[in-house]
């Protein structure tokens, strides 16, 4: 078998994602270029440290292809290159960018995927949207790649795309990754029969294909047995011509950065700031606005558990951060008004002239604060209805670099499955929310110590420079191990 050295790979690596990793800021005549600083992005530039990786070369700027929110006419003249990407935007039509990425990707598959199904609108304006976005960026991918080039195509927006490229160019490597839950496939045979099957054989164009948990994993190989006939063994499905690997890789967070952060001024600033005005118990959560995330039903937690324990009253702050979030549509501002209403409600039933149960802020958070109230609270309550991975919850124990604190965590998370020394909770059953909240409370710090290192230890193991170097060790090992594949 050829050694892994003699394969290092020359060709320059390509991600293709719904996003830019920058956006263009113009003011008068100067513009700036801002780099997104979303989970994606720092996951990415893990690859460009990564001088070990052999699947492609590190020393070239990495190709980052994407729907551009800025128009041609913002775009004229100005350079699509930062230090780390080189940036190819791709320009969709209003209209055709509504049906496709708020009609099929927002209105069907994010609330399928995330167990919504009456949420789920079927149209088949937002298929042929679907398909015709993903020709505007083919077409950008046939303008960028060359020979050896390795394409890493992310998520739900772009399914079919992995398909597209393998058939016009089968011999670049090409991975793909699903940043949300793969439903089972009593949810995903709702989709009618020719979606369903476009959409596994576009994921199937991809010598790699990764979810976040093994759940996710073996749901998808049976879509690809019931939809497509197809067999597979273990994780491997054999297309006759070619083999298609499928696994989990949990996707993780720069642990020294969050680590390192507890010292850093502005942050102990933020935490002393909190300690000093919230009251002794500090409950912290931080969301985007998104039905996914169980911000109704975490109420209801609280609000059962200041029911039942009121020697707890006037003692615990919950600082409830909901970052805004596709809040045009109608049931995202239906969403924000209950959430409005419930928090009203229990203020004013449990508040004093001395303590206010919910501090609630619906804006985004500085970095520095966001780290600042990760560290200064006693408990993150972190209670998704479904959550591909939930990255929050991996920062919070990451900057617990006191070991202090105790985490609350769905078992509905990806999360929840590396987290066991979480409390773990139901997010739909309210006493379970409550019941944890006091066991939090009243947890010896010993033992949260005991917890929190153990859960530090693991993500500090399997940082996102990690899963990088898993995700592109396995691309390498794949083409090495072809042969032996085709017998599976
Ligand atoms: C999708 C999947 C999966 C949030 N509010 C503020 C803020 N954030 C940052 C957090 C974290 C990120 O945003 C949120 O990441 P999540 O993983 O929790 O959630 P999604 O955005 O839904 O992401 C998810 C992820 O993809 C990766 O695969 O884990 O399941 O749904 O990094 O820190 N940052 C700042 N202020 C805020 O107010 N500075």
């Amino acid at each position: 078998m050829e050694s892994l050295s003699q394969s290092v790979n020359t060709g320059r690596l390509i991600i293709v994602a719904y996003r830019l990793p920058f956006k263009v800021v113009r003011d008068g005549d100067v513009s700036r270029l801002f780099q997104n600083s979303g989970g994606l992005v720092s996951a990415v530039l893990s690859l460009v440290k990564d001088q070990q990786n052999q699947a492609f070369d590190a020393h070239q700027k990495i190709q980052w292809i994407g729907f551009s929110e800025n128009s041609p006419d913002e775009l004229e003249g100005q350079s699509m290159e930062n230090e780390n990407f080189r940036a190819h935007p791709v320009f969709i039509p209003d209209e055709l960018n509504e049906n496709y990425y708020e009609g099929f990707c927002n209105n069907l598959i994010w609330p399928l995927c995330h167990y919504f199904p009456s949420l789920a609108r079927f149209h088949d304006a937002y298929f042929q949207a679907y398909q015709e976005a993903h020709e505007l960026f083919f077409e950008k991918v046939k303008e960028v790649i060359r020979p050896g080039d390795v394409v890493w195509v992310q998520d739900y927006q772009l399914m079919l795309l992995p398909q597209m490229i393998r058939q016009a160019f089968p011999e670049n490597k090409i991975g793909f990754f699903f940043h949300i839950p793969f439903p089972s496939f009593e949810i995903f045979r709702l989709l009618p029969v020719t979606w369903r099957k476009a959409i596994v054989n576009g994921i199937l164009g991809a010598d790699v294909v990764g979810f976040h948990t093994n759940d996710y994993v073996e749901y998808f190989l049976k879509a690809a047995r019931l939809v497509s006939e197809l067999g597979n063994k273990l994780h491997y499905i054999n297309l006759g011509n070619r083999i298609v690997k499928v696994d989990s890789f949990p996707i993780s967070i720069d642990f020294e950065k969050f680590n390192d952060a507890y010292d850093e001024p502005d942050v102990a600033a933020a935490r002393s700031d909190a300690r000093q005005s919230l009251k002794e118990k500090i409950i912290f959560s931080v969301d985007r606005l998104d039905y996914s995330k169980g911000i109704i039903h975490r109420l209801h937690g609280y609000q059962r558990f200041l029911e039942q324990n009121s020697d707890w009253h006037e003692k615990v702050s919950f600082v409830m951060v909901v970052v805004p979030s596709r809040d045009t549509i109608e049931q995202y501002q239906q969403m924000k008004s209950d959430i409005d209403q419930t928090v009203g409600k229990i203020n004013a039933d449990f508040g004093t002239m001395s303590w206010q149960p919910i501090i609630y802020q619906y804006r985004s958070m500085p970095y520095h604060e966001m780290v600042g109230m990760y560290t200064a609270s006693d408990v993150a309550l972190i209670t998704p209805v479904r959550d591909g991975m939930n990255l929050v919850c991996k920062e919070y124990v990451a900057s617990r670099k006191d070991g202090r604190g105790v985490l609350i965590l769905s078992e509905m998370a990806g999360a929840a499955a590396e987290l066991g020394e979480a409390l773990i909770i139901n997010p739909l059953d309210r006493q379970d929310i409550a019941d944890a909240i006091k066991t939090a409370f009243e947890m010896p710090e010993e033992e949260q110590y005991k917890r929190m290192e153990a859960m530090r230890e693991r993500i500090r193991d399997y940082d996102v420079f990690a899963w990088t170097t898993d995700f592109f060790t396995q691309m390498t090992m794949l083409e090495l191990e072809h042969d032996r594949l085709r017998q599976v």
